[in-house]
């Protein structure tokens, strides 16, 4: 042990290491043709401050990179911002800031931010989606994407705001009205650009079978949104109809007369329908509502509810009867009425169904209510009949009531169903998908230009790929309502670049989603003059590890899924799949406080006290008594949060990195608190004394030695497996046990403190890099433990000396002892027979023994009589 032992100062310690890390470029991505690792963590909004809540999420992909890293692959680790959207024009709107120049600012609060907690990312690979030189290349690969079909306009719904004239975002509507006018919001359409990514459907279904390393939940929440679902498309002739319906003329198509289409998952109960019911804007009921005012009124006043299904779901089932009459297809005699109804989706199958009462329940309520026929056709299997009451039966049987059905189990009567609607043209088997064609345009500014000029004589005319990137102008203003610029005096009028005539700029930009759907194969080459450099893509995707938050489980990962394989398609890229591993992290939680008056107080201005059990909160500043609220997600409208420099200034970046780890599974929440980071604290100290007292020299106790070197092997092998199975805080567990009994063994020799100290730092180094660097060198190292190799586990060093060897009398088990490997058998059969549970065992039942047959390391068996 030194004569005296120094305190560890992360507050001098951190920054030293971080000087040194960045004068070695240590960070900056090596190419030597190893394998290859990219770790990614999903890139951050730049909403301006970084907290210990973010900072778990980094510095997990940051354990995974180090860790990587020193097990010898080349590693990739960038970072970068997802810097489009409308937080940044909410802040010009309401404070006069430039979009940009907010964003930019943010950006660079939040780099130095995390630069503080000693992340080994390559910031030389960082970019901002707002980048011209980024969007510019999104600009590039779109228009491929236009050229192969795969984008398109159409008419899409939008929120518009009557007083404000304007489109409004989501989040600009509340509680159904205009953020700043307070006018209620309308439903209009507007034509608008579209991703096709429901020709990927069917390939991002089969996709997740592949994907064994990403959570089931978040596969499952990406199948259940596309929603594949196998069913038939069933057409119905007309029977009656109101005579304002024009007939139809012999041989030509009459909309109005049509077949009505259905779509259903169950032709098995088509016997069961009692009637049709079409979406409220389905072509037919807004043709009938032209001559009936009862209609129409219905179709408005469902116009008025929400749209989502969520909305439809809750609402009380209404309808009204059309006045049409359809014939059956299984029997042209029967025919049912045509009913418009709220709860049928125009936007889903064909914004029609047929009821069946008896095995829906919005069937049944809708029946019920307005008094229409209900036929069970499926009965439980040996059951003579089923009662509807209230309740649908939706549960397996086989089919009755139903002709040439009677008998067949549900599954069989489906396939004999489809296969009598194609053979009499009634009818298809179909499969549809819940997913929609992504709709891309957002009427904002802030976002990434669609590169078309809009030509009178021309159309739609591409950008010229020698004219991009389409570059926002600065000069732009948010004290008029809506997008500035479609009232720019001069951006948006540019000669076409077909025929020169004055044309116009499309001024809609993407949704955001597009910037973050590719930003990981540009890392692999951020300056590419093409916007992915194959060879670099090919090498270094797919992102191996994919580290965030679970509220991106499916429409970011989804969209990143499928612009990968379009991208691909177009020859740009050789992957489908951009991300092989994926975690998703839980968050940090913390208390709560507040004032009488409800202000929330930052931590920082609170003091806690605790007497006999009762904890109490007052806030510094005032004196004023608070009240502890609940554990929340930080979040700076909770003002709860912790900031990295306040960790940095308190505890170091180290004990902060330890302990959100430590407490809980990376998948759960973690909840700070000052005890928890006080402990990882102490846990530092006692690490850097273990490295402060070494003495190389030392004379040690043999035994010890042995004993130290087994451990040593113990803990390589745990902490090795925690951190590759993303179990951090019980390989943090083994750390403080290993610390632990380095600390027992005070009484080993210099050379046997050695290579534990050197196995520690080197196992501690992706937890607390800055500790585990300074501990390095004072190991006497030259190099950076950043750059050692992972300490490698010898299964034999660890192998325990001693085995439990089981005692059998007479075949069955009576005891046990413990033995030195290999021992003797001589000593084994008197160590048995001296066992005072066997020699017990053999009193009780009066026997002797006749025979010993020892098996060295394995079992001892007695043979009694
Ligand atoms: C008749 C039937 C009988 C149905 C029965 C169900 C049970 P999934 O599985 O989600 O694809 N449906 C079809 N189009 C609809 C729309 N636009 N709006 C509301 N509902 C619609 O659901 C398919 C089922 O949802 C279809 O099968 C149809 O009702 C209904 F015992 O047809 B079914
Ligand atoms: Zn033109």
């Amino acid at each position: 042990m030194s004569a005296s032992p120094t305190r560890y100062d992360p507050k001098t310690a951190e920054p030293r290491q971080q000087a040194r890390w960045t004068e070695a470029n240590a960070f900056v991505t090596r190419d030597t043709g190893r394998p290859k690792y990219y770790v990614l963590e999903m890139f951050p909004y730049p909403s301006g401050n970084i907290h210990m809540g973010h900072a778990r999420n980094y510095v997990m992909g940051d354990v995974v990179a180090r860790h990587k890293r020193a097990q010898g692959y080349d590693v990739l680790h960038p970072m970068g911002w997802d810097a489009f959207g409308m937080p940044a024009e909410n802040a010009a709107m309401e404070r006069g800031i430039h979009p940009k120049g907010w964003t930019y600012d943010n950006i660079a609060q939040m780099r130095a931010q995390l630069k503080l907690l000693g992340l080994s990312l390559d910031w030389s690979r960082e970019f901002a989606t707002c980048d011209p030189e980024y969007y510019g290349k999104q600009q590039a690969w779109f228009l491929e994407l236009y050229r192969r079909g795969l984008v398109y306009r159409k008419d899409g719904t939008v929120n518009w705001d009557p007083v404000d004239n304007t489109v409004l975002a989501n989040e600009q509507v509340i509680d159904g009205r205009g953020w700043r006018s307070g006018a209620l919001v309308e439903k209009r359409k507007l034509n608008q650009w579209f991703l096709r990514i429901t020709d990927y459907a069917d390939d991002l279904i089969e996709g997740l079978k592949t994907l064994d390393r990403w959570p089931e939940k978040v596969r499952l929440m990406q199948e259940n949104w596309i929603g594949k679902s196998r069913g038939a498309t069933v057409w119905w002739d007309f029977a009656e109809a109101p005579a304002f319906l024009p007939a139809s003329p012999e041989g030509e198509p009459n909309h109005a007369r049509d077949p009505i289409e259905v779509y259903t998952t169950r032709p098995d109960t088509l016997f069961g329908a009692s009637f049709l019911a079409l979406a409220p804007d389905h072509p037919l009921t807004k043709a009938i509502a032209e001559n009936r005012p009862d209609v129409a009124d219905f179709v408005k006043a469902c116009a008025q509810t929400g749209t989502s299904e969520a909305d439809i779901e809750k609402a009380e089932k209404l309808g009204i009867d059309l006045g049409i009459r359809v014939r059956h297809p299984f029997d042209p005699a029967r025919s049912v009425p045509v009913w418009a109804a709220n709860f049928v989706l125009s936007t889903y199958g064909s914004g029609a169904i047929f009821g069946c009462p008896g095995h829906d329940q919005r069937d049944l309520d809708f029946a019920r209510k307005y008094d229409l026929p209900v036929v069970p056709v499926v009965r439980p299997d040996g059951a003579e009949d089923v009662e509807i009451g209230t309740e649908a039966y939706v549960g397996p049987g086989r089919i009755f009531n139903s002709d040439f059905l009677d008998g067949l189990s549900v599954e069989e009567a489906k396939a004999e169903a489809i296969a009598r609607l194609e053979a009499s043209d009634y009818g298809k088997g179909t499969t549809i998908y819940r997913l929609r064609d992504w709709g891309v345009s957002r009427q904002r500014y802030w976002g990434c230009p669609i590169p078309i000029v809009h030509c009178a004589a021309c159309g739609v005319v591409e950008v010229p790929t020698d004219q991009l990137p389409v570059v926002l102008p600065d000069d732009v203003t948010f004290d008029v309502p809506g997008n500035p610029l479609d009232r720019h005096p001069t951006w948006k009028h540019v000669a076409c670049p077909s025929c020169g005539a004055d044309a116009t700029r499309e001024t809609d930009t993407l949704d955001t989603f597009v910037d973050s759907s590719w930003y990981f194969a540009r890392f692999t080459d951020p300056t590419a003059a093409e916007p992915i450099n194959k060879d670099a893509a090919d090498r270094w995707l797919a992102v191996d590890q994919y580290i965030g938050g679970v509220e991106h489980a499916v429409l970011h990962l989804l969209y990143a899924r499928f612009i990968t394989r379009a991208l691909s398609d177009a020859g740009m890229l050789s992957v489908k799949e951009p991300f092989a591993g994926l975690f998703t992290q839980g968050m940090v939680v913390h208390e709560t406080y507040r004032r009488a008056d409800g202000a929330w107080v930052e931590p920082t201005d609170v003091d806690l006290t605790n007497t006999a059990g009762v904890r109490s909160a007052r806030q510094v500043s005032t004196g004023e008594t608070l009240v502890i609220g609940d554990i929340e997600k930080m979040s700076k409208s909770r003002k709860n949060v912790v900031a990295p420099q306040e960790i940095l200034d308190s505890h170091g970046v180290d004990a902060g990195r330890l302990f959100v780890l430590s407490d809980s599974p990376p998948e759960r929440d973690v909840q700070w608190t000052p005890g928890g980071v006080e402990g990882a604290s102490r846990f530092v100290q006692r690490v850097w004394t273990l490295f402060d007292g070494f003495d190389g020299s030392a004379a040690g106790d043999p035994a010890q030695d042995a004993a130290l070197l087994k451990e040593t092997h113990k803990a390589i092998k745990a902490v090795s497996e925690g951190v590759e199975g993303f179990r951090f805080n019980s390989a943090i567990a083994k750390l403080y046990a290993f610390v632990a009994t380095l600390r027992d063994h005070d009484a080993a020799s210099g050379s046997a403190r050695r290579e534990a100290l050197s196995a520690l730092a080197r196992l501690i180094a992706p937890f607390t890099p800055h500790l585990a660097e300074e501990g390095w060198s004072r190991l006497g190292e030259t190099g950076m433990v950043l750059d050692a190799p992972w300490p490698v586990f010898d299964p034999t060093l660890a192998a325990d000396d001693e085995v439990v060897l089981p005692i059998q009398i007479n075949g069955k088990r009576r005891g046990e002892i413990t033995m030195p490997r290999g021992a003797d058998p001589t000593a084994v059969e008197a160590e048995a027979l001296a066992n005072p549970g066997v020699r017990a065992y053999l009193e009780s039942q009066g026997q002797s023994i006749r025979k010993v047959i020892v098996v060295p390391d394995r079992i001892v068996n007695l043979v009694a009589a």
